[in-house]
């Protein structure tokens, strides 16, 4: 529109520093469309929740041991410290996190307290539009001393996102009140906005077809009733199933008017992308991606190792939105080890970012597992910054307006999220 228009042309004719483009990013309103509840655990809730169920947290602490391969022209433009995530999280290693992290939340009381503070954290990085999504589980209901279904998971996480948003609300109110009646207050004091939340029902592909089936119906079921459970995710591990067997629960879903996004592209296509995947594994994975593309979900999660065919075919065609995970990318495929850890290096070697930038294709930036990558949602837009040298916010704004058009909501709520983020990012320039 003319109003985009113009803030971009604004936003260009302003010159940054450092300073200030780390300012507007962090007060920038953001769009979260990928990320996994259990995945923005804060380290400290999963220490003091695995002290209290006696469990040894194993995985969590590991140093990169490796040689590091920087040049001397690269050391000289190093990064600062906090982009440096000296952490290991192969896609392995992520899997065995996970198991560890659902010894540890184990029922109603820990599943709420992950939630609130994952709103909170996104909040707080100025999202105002969250899209979170969680695979339902049997837990138990410490008050009744009984098991938790799995609809009281879906509950549970539905009425934290209630009780959020109407209390981010008041503050809102509360917050633009208090600006009104102080006539001195700069542009720069304008509350945050208040953050819109949204349920996305997850299948994970290590589960039976019948659990992925289970889930299928409760994504339905709830999408009839409430607001909030807008989709159903593929997610877990690559190497378990195939997207094949799940297919009649994606279309089945689909044909019932429910958004649909699909991890993929996590393991490779074709050979000689690395030396660890085996051929049946290649074959495998190459026939799933097929199968993935031709069903059209409405996102595509990650899509990072396609063949070149595929990346074209995606061009030429539908242009499906795809859920960018920098951070994790970088990290699962182990961009950086060889940097020590540095992830703007890691993610120059990104496989296909820096392709979708320069093409425009619709991509949306994310944190996927903000609290096992050691991350947040203004760190993702600052390393793409760095990485790839960005001298004014323009290409963050844009990537921030198009991603609302990715979001599984209506039309009419794009049009007023367009307008609100609009206005917002006038006051902060
Ligand atoms: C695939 C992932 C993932 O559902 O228990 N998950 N699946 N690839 C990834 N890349 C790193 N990151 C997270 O959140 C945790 C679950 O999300 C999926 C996995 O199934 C993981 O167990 P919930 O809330």
């Amino acid at each position: 529109s003319q109003r985009y228009e113009d803030l971009k042309a604004q936003i260009e004719q302003k010159s940054f520093t450092k300073e200030s483009m780390t300012k507007f990013i962090q007060q920038l309103p953001k769009i979260e469309l990928h990320a996994h509840l259990n995945g923005c655990i804060r380290e400290s809730t999963l220490a003091s929740l695995a002290s209290e169920r006696n469990v040894k947290l194993s995985s969590l602490l590991h140093d990169l041991q490796q040689e590091t391969h920087f040049t001397e022209e690269e050391k000289m433009n190093e990064s600062p410290q906090e982009k440096v995530n000296k952490k290991r999280r192969s896609l392995l290693e992520c899997f065995e996190i996970f198991t560890e992290i659902g010894l540890c939340v184990t029922d109603l009381v820990a599943l709420k307290q992950i939630c609130i503070e994952a709103l909170e954290d996104f909040a707080k990085q100025g999202v105002v539009y969250l899209e979170l999504r969680s695979t339902p589980k049997v837990l138990l209901d410490t008050m009744y001393g009984t098991k938790a279904t799995k609809k009281d998971y879906i509950d549970t996480i539905l009425k934290c996102m209630a009780d959020f948003e109407e209390q981010d609300q008041e503050r809102y109110k509360r917050e633009m009140e208090d600006v009104k009646q102080n006539a001195n207050a700069s542009s720069q004091s304008l509350p945050r906005l208040p953050m819109t939340c949204r349920y996305i029902v997850s299948i994970n592909r290590a589960e039976s077809f019948e659990v992925a089936q289970e889930h299928t119906q409760l994504a339905m079921e709830y999408a009839k009733k409430s607001k909030y459970v807008v989709g159903l995710d593929l997610s877990g591990s690559p190497l378990k199933n195939s997207f094949t067997e799940l297919e009649p629960c994606f279309r089945m879903a689909k044909d019932a008017g429910l958004k649909t996004s699909i991890h993929c592209g996590e393991i490779p296509c074709e050979k000689g992308v690395d030396n660890e995947t085996d051929d049946a594994l290649i074959e495998f994975s190459y026939r799933d991606t097929k199968k993935i593309l031709d069903f059209e979900p409405d996102r595509l999660g990650h899509a990072l190792l396609f063949t070149d065919e595929m990346y074209e075919a995606l061009e030429r065609g539908k242009k499906i939105p795809i859920e960018c995970c920098p951070t994790s990318n970088v990290m699962t495929l182990e961009l950086a080890t060889h940097y020590e850890g540095d992830l703007v290096h890691g993610l120059r070697r990104h496989p296909r970012l820096s392709k979708w930038l320069e093409n425009d294709y619709p991509c949306s930036i994310n944190t996927d597992d903000p609290g096992i990558f050691n991350t947040d949602s203004s760190l993702e837009f600052l390393l793409l910054v760095d990485a790839f040298g960005f001298q004014n916010p323009a290409r963050i704004v844009s990537i921030v307006m198009d991603s609302i058009d990715h979001a599984f909501e209506s039309d009419d709520f794009k049009a007023k999220m367009t307008g609100l983020v609009t206005s917002k990012i006038n006051g902060i320039l």
